[in-house]
């Protein structure tokens, strides 16, 4: 397959249609979403004002990616992603002005081979309201292909690359506010899979970190303002995974699902922008883990818990020899107990009481 045209798909209908290495992102916008927010109600208000929710789901679904690379010789792919503002639910009731590349957090994920080259295009939605732009930690190039992608509303800006080196790598909005931009959703991963492409597992799941800064408490109903001043210090009112609060898990969405005896591999960014993640599974073990992303390198065995700074990946395998629930968290563990940070792979299958017996008696 070689996908050297632009496409008029959704997103989700591109991936059924090509189930391969590239997908349009973004290209929901305009395309059946109703009530999108109106640009200047981003502008720094006074007061939350109420604003209608943009999208049901802001948390992009972990099993909507392209599957793994299946050809062996360089290909040159055409690719958009549209930047926008969305208001949506951090959890029930509670609603934020996020930020997006392709209306989800995080951002569509890219997936190429080494050698490959990609024409890239920006576009900004236009009824968006901000200048955002994007850097690739794929891209050799100033600054990963910033300066040459600033967009205004309805403005496209495109570039074109060589994805030189394998592994996963974040991108992000880098606007002068970027720190903002990127905590209100601008963040993605791109795989550059090596020439010899990855182990063969039986789920990938695309997971994303970010921290969100607001005036209000947890839980406080109503639209959350961001606050600046939060940021600065570093002092997160929610910590995310996939942008929601404990999105991946029997309260909002639902967890993620295997059978005993798959395997499983776990593309995680962490968007930050500021905090570290200590990211482990509950009740299991990165068997494989490539820490950054660092696919060319061997990968460390069962690591408990992997650090992903920010602006940074991991690629981690997982096995799952019995049934259980697996909480996916930063170990950092007020950020779980109280910020949001969970989600959850629930392993569905028969009891294996020679590995782990929980009804136990002699
Ligand atoms: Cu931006």
């Amino acid at each position: 397959m070689n996908f050297d045209e632009k496409n008029g798909f959704s997103r989700k209908q591109f991936m059924k249609n090509v189930g391969g290495a590239i997908f349009g992102g973004g290209l929901l916008a305009g395309a059946g979403l109703p009530l999108k927010t109106k640009a200047n109600s981003l502008a720094h208000m006074d007061k939350p004002e109420p604003v209608p929710i943009s999208t049901d789901r802001i948390g992009a679904d972990p099993t909507d990616i392209p599957g793994p690379i299946t050809y062996s010789s360089p290909r040159t792919h055409e690719i958009e992603l549209v930047s926008n503002e969305l208001t949506a639910e951090i959890e029930d009731g509670v609603q934020f002005q996020y930020m997006t590349f392709g209306d989800q957090v995080p951002g569509p994920m890219i997936r190429v081979r080494q050698g490959d080259t990609v024409i890239f295009t920006l576009r900004a939605a236009e009824d968006s309201a901000m200048l955002h732009n994007i850097d690739f930690h794929a891209v050799y190039g100033t600054g990963g292909g910033a300066n040459a992608t600033y967009v205004t509303p309805g403005q496209s800006k495109t570039i074109k690359f060589k994805a030189m080196y394998p592994g996963a790598f974040i991108y992000h909005c880098a606007v002068p506010e970027m720190d903002y931009h990127i905590s209100s959703g601008m963040y993605g991963m791109i795989v550059v899979e090596p020439e010899d492409g990855l182990p063969e597992v039986d789920h990938e799941f695309y997971l994303g970190q970010n921290e969100l800064y607001t005036q209000q408490q947890v839980g406080t109903k109503g639209l959350h303002e961001f606050s600046k001043s939060d940021m600065q210090r570093e002092d997160a009112t929610y910590v995310l995974l996939n942008g929601e609060k404990y999105g991946l898990t029997d309260q909002r969405h639902g967890p993620m699902k295997v059978k005993k005896g798959e395997t499983a591999r776990i593309f995680f960014v962490n968007g930050g922008p500021n905090l570290a993640s200590s990211l482990h599974p509950i009740g299991n073990v990165w068997t494989k883990a490539w820490r950054e992303g660092a696919i060319a390198s061997n990968p460390e065995k069962f690591v408990q818990t992997a650090l992903v700074p920010p602006g940074s990946c991991g690629i981690f395998e997982m096995d799952f020899p019995v049934p259980s629930t697996i909480h996916i968290v930063d170990h950092a563990l007020s950020r779980v107990a109280n910020k949001g940070m969970r989600g959850d792979i629930v392993v569905e299958g028969e009891e294996e009481p020679d590995i782990y017996n929980p009804n136990y008696s002699s």
